[in-house]
């Protein structure tokens, strides 16, 4: 009985991704969503992608947390609109609340909009919010056996950054374990090592990046112009 309750909310979730996708694609929106364990990096690194890409793309964040503003502030701070999703102890976000938050954006404005997913390698991975492509973040000091232990975040993410590069020496980590494990329950993954302190690794993963919101975004406009 609880796993069939279980299934309609997913399935009412994929409803609801697939319109929050429609809504971005009217707009030529990619929405990248963003993932990782708490602490793993992922403010640090859209600070940066802010930084390198802001000139190219008008980009707009959801910084979603269990509680308070933090990374919304930081974000802020740059000039960037951002919305603060507070999930008052939810531990992943839905489609449900990105489809809310939408409207507070001026849509016309933008064309990237990066999400912030929960601090957690489990519940946002099982979650579509709509996105276009997800980024699973593994920092270096987490330890390289996250991917076999947490298989469903690699599984569904397009890209698996190694973050937190910088700190390979001090940690017993394994990036080629990571990188076949990855391989292993994802074959299509794109694996990335980088560091936000640094920038080593990020012109790489900036190339990738750019690529997937170029095509996201002509497919986009294709579409809208089959079906005006
Ligand atoms: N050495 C090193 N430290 C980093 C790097 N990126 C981030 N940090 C540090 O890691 C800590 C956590 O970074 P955040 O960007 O806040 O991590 P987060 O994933 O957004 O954390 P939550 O939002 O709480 O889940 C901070 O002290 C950062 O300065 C990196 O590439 N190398
Ligand atoms: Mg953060």
């Amino acid at each position: 009985m609880e796993i069939k309750v279980m299934h309609q909310i997913m399935e009412w979730n994929e409803d609801v991704s697939d319109q929050v996708k429609a809504t971005l694609a009217e707009h030529r929106i990619c929405l990248i969503n963003v993932m990782g364990s708490p602490g793993a990096g992922k403010t640090s690194l859209i600070v940066k992608l802010i930084a390198a890409l802001r000139d190219e793309y008008r980009i707009g964040v959801i910084e979603g947390d269990i509680a308070g503003q933090i990374d919304a502030e930081t974000i802020d701070k740059l000039g960037i609109p951002v919305v603060q999703l507070d999930t008052d102890g939810a531990c992943h976000i839905e489609a449900e609340s990105v489809r809310h938050m939408l409207p507070l954006f001026d849509l016309e404005q933008l064309d990237v909009l990066i999400v912030e997913n929960i601090g957690n390698l489990v519940c946002p991975a099982e979650f579509n919010i709509g996105e276009a492509f997800r980024v699973a973040l593994l920092s270096v000091p987490e330890g390289d056996d996250k991917v076999h232990k947490y298989p469903l975040m690699f599984a569904t993410s397009d890209a698996v950054v190694m973050h937190k590069y910088d700190m390979l020496p001090y940690f017993d980590f394994d990036d080629k374990r990571v990188e076949n494990d990855a391989k292993g329950v994802n074959p299509q993954v794109k694996v990335f090592r980088a560091s936000s302190r640094t920038g080593e690794g990020m012109e790489e993963l900036l190339g990738y990046l750019r690529a997937r919101i170029d095509a996201v975004r002509t497919a986009q406009a294709e579409t809208k112009e089959e079906n005006p």
